[in-house]
């Protein structure tokens, strides 16, 4: 098997003394794999690695193929496959954590560049020297030709200090614990997680059923255990380090069935971003490590990670001086994470999607090829770095629920549910009250008899209203007999309300779009949208002769229902001529434009004028209700006339030859001007309400639904 090569930085310390004996022995590595040491030391200490270099020859390791020691960084990483980046400027008395970050800092921004320069591909790092997180950070953005996912910070021995508290409580031997979590930093803030530990395969917290040490006494002591060492040692944990950094990389190099924690470049999952190296749990297959995702996280955890994630931000702020500007972006190193996968030391030749590329990586020798020509893909020796131009597709494990449709999706759906809703609830409620008024607006006689008795009078209103349903006794059957027709009814009021309510959004944005500017030079700013919402109105209006046919059949049937007795649709359609059907379009146009453009028009004056509204949308349920009562009124009132006529030229038989200009005139004089509002008291008092009620009901829906839309995809 040809040997590793695994350089140490600070070897003649303490921690490295510990360390090299058992690398040597093939405890990191492997029981059959050679190995080669090269020791990084600083000038001063080049005479005590000497000694060190000296007791390595003197072991006589059979696996140690060679030992070198150097104070040049480039030559001590040279070819490395493993760095253990140990050696660090140690913390002072009275020596603030902030002094120690700074100098350290630049020691690991060198070390970075070196790696990068002379590392093997695809080696593996892993800091140890303090402050180990943010040092990972300054060395992986110093080395712009390895990926993020190649540095990786040490948490190990929080995690095996924890593991071994852990098992002393529960009186069981270290090896039964697992899925002990450390988050975030390795420091005192760190939180040591137990809430998916696992003792003998039962949960942590059934065995051990004290949640004041579980939350309390066990995670400050495992923050504090350095400390505790310190104070009973006289000097920081060095053994146990070493064991744990041996550890960590025989873990991600030769697998591990536990998770462990580790370190590594935060990647939005738990929330945890903004390019930080936090500890998270790894599931460790062989070669490489993965992050394990998707764990439920309580409110104290959440809270606890939380503080140990703003020390990190605070650690990086405070060496931002070091890191390239590149580094500011994210997305660049967050993209790199995705590619670890494609590549790893040993592979010769692999395919593997990548984002939202394939990419086919060659490896040959230093190089790797990548025969694929995307924006912001640079390639290096040994590594290839994404620099992502473009933001990545946002990543979905399935478990969160599809995004609310957002933008014009959204606002389709708004309009649609809201506009369909408002015809529906229209419909049951008001279509009897709707026949009603038709039948009273299509009677051509006198319905009050002059001089005769109230009952008379009643007696013929009820024969109007109820025609053969008028001598039941059965108010049930005189109720249901206001519904005849009610499939062409409900065809067409549901139709009608979606192509209205849902159409006059659509047709004024698009007046909005391209004549606000010339609107407003002429009628004034403050009076323009509400003619934009009028014109978009009366349009809309005009279209609605599109609707006629279902429109025509349904009044028919509400008052002459022996035309259409046993026919059914399609034999309707087909034996009706389309000029039949669409006898009246001429007056229903001319009877829908000034209807449509009061209704919506009178509508956007009161929320502009009235209640001051920036954007009608924010309209509450009581101004969308005083506004369409407005709407509504103008509206009927001013189709009154035209309407008469439009329903009269929809009565007639489909025989009937009759144009609407006879009729107006016949009506103007056999029944005088005021025929012209029969029926406008009944209509306003009775449709009246029920056009505001669907109006409010489509207008406050739709306004509701376009804004939840707009702040879903806001957040998204
Ligand atoms: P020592 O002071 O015993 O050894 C440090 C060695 O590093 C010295 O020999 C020194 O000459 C060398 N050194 C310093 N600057 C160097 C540089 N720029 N290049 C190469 N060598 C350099 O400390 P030791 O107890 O071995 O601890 C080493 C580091 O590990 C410290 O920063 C310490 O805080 C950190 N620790 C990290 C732990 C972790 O879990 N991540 C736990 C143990 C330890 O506290």
């Amino acid at each position: 098997m040809p040997p590793l090569t695994v350089a140490v930085t600070g070897a003649a310390g303490q921690i490295g003394y510990a360390l090299l004996m058992r690398i040597a022995s093939g405890e990191m590595l492997g029981k059959d794999q050679p190995v080669r040491l090269q020791l990084i030391e600083t000038k001063q200490g080049m005479a005590p690695l000497k000694g060190v270099m000296m007791e390595l020859e003197d072991g006589a390791f059979p696996l140690l193929e060679s030992v070198k020691g150097t104070s040049d960084l480039e030559e001590g990483f040279g070819d490395a496959n493993f760095s253990l980046l140990v050696g660090a400027m140690p913390r002072k008395q009275g020596m603030e954590r902030s002094d120690l970050l700074s100098a350290n800092a630049a020691i690991f921004a060198d070390q970075g560049k070196a790696l990068s320069a002379a590392a093997a591909p695809g080696s593996r790092v892993l800091i140890v020297g303090n402050p180990a997180n943010t040092n990972a950070l300054v060395a992986a953005a110093n080395a712009p030709d390895m990926l993020p996912e190649q540095f990786m910070a040490m948490t190990r021995l929080d995690q095996s200090r924890a593991e071994g508290m852990l098992a002393e409580k529960a009186g069981v031997d270290v090896k039964d614990v697992d899925r002990v979590i450390i988050w975030g930093n390795h420091s005192a803030t760190q939180y040591p997680d137990l809430s998916h530990a696992r003792i003998g395969g039962k949960w942590a917290k059934d065995v051990i059923k004290d949640e004041k040490w579980l939350t309390g006494d066990f995670v400050s002591r495992v923050q504090k255990r350095g400390a505790e060492v310190i104070a009973a040692r006289g000097a920081s944990s060095a053994a146990s380090a070493a064991s744990a950094a041996i550890d960590n990389i025989r873990d991600v190099h030769l697998g591990s069935e536990k998770w462990q924690s580790i370190g590594v470049l935060s990647d939005g999952s738990y929330g945890i971003g903004g390019g930080l190296w936090y500890s998270v749990p790894c599931a460790c297959p062989g070669l490489h490590y993965t992050r394990v995702k998707g764990l439920p996280i309580d409110e104290y955890s959440a809270k606890m990670m939380n503080t140990t994630e703003a020390e990190l931000v605070a650690e990086r702020d405070s060496v931002r001086h070091l890191l390239p500007s590149s580094y500011d972006a994210g997305v660049p190193l967050q993209k790199l994470v995705d590619l670890k996968d494609a590549w790893t030391a040993n592979d010769s030749a692999r395919s593997r999607t990548v984002g939202y590329s394939t990419a086919e990586l060659r490896y040959t020798g230093r190089k790797l090829i990548l025969p694929f020509h995307h924006q912001g893909v640079r390639l290096f020796p040994g590594v290839l770095v994404y620099t992502a131009m473009s933001p990545p597709p946002p990543e979905s494990d399935g478990a969160s629920p599809p995004p609310p449709p957002s933008g014009k999706a959204g606002k389709r759906t708004a309009r649609l549910f809201g506009s369909s809703l408002a015809g529906v609830i229209e419909l049951f409620g008001f279509h009897p009250v709707d026949t009603v008024a038709k039948r009273l607006m299509n009677e051509p006689g006198q319905i009050r008899v002059p001089g005769a008795p109230m009952s008379v009078s009643v007696d013929a209103y009820s024969r109007v209203i109820f025609r053969d349903a008028h001598a039941s006794s059965s108010a049930l059957v005189k109720y249901t007999s206001l519904f005849p027709g009610l499939s062409f009814a409900a065809g067409y009021k549901i139709a009608q309300r979606v192509y209205k309510f849902g159409g006059q959004p659509v047709v004024t944005e698009a007046l909005t779009r391209r004549y606000q500017g010339a609107v407003g030079s002429v009628v004034g700013e403050s009076r323009a949208k509400p003619l934009l919402h009028a014109s978009a109105g009366a349009l809309i209006g005009v279209g609605e002769i599109v609707l006629l046919p279902l429109d025509v059949l349904k009044i028919k049937s509400q008052n002459n229902p022996e035309a259409l007795r046993g026919r059914g649709l399609v034999s309707i359609l087909r034996q009706e001529s389309l000029c039949g059907l669409y006898r009246g379009a001429g007056w229903t146009a001319a009877r829908n434009a000034p209807g449509s453009f009061s209704l919506f028009g009178a509508s956007a004056l009161v929320k502009e004028r009235v209640f001051g509204l920036e954007r009608y949308n924010d309209a509450t349920f009581g101004q969308n209700f005083v506004a369409s009562v407005a709407g509504g009124v103008a509206s009927i009132t001013v189709a009154s006339p035209l309407d008469v006529i439009k329903t009269r030229l929809q009565t007639r038989d489909f025989s009937s030859t009759v144009t609407g200009g006879q009729l107006l005139r016949d009506l103007v004089r056999h029944e005088g001007p005021s025929a012209f509002f029969k029926g406008l008291v009944p209509k306003l008092l009775v449709v009246g309400p029920k056009l505001v009620f669907s109006f409010t009901i489509a207008q406050h829906t739709i306004a509701t639904l376009e804004r939840w839309f707009e702040a879903s995809s806001d957040s998204a």
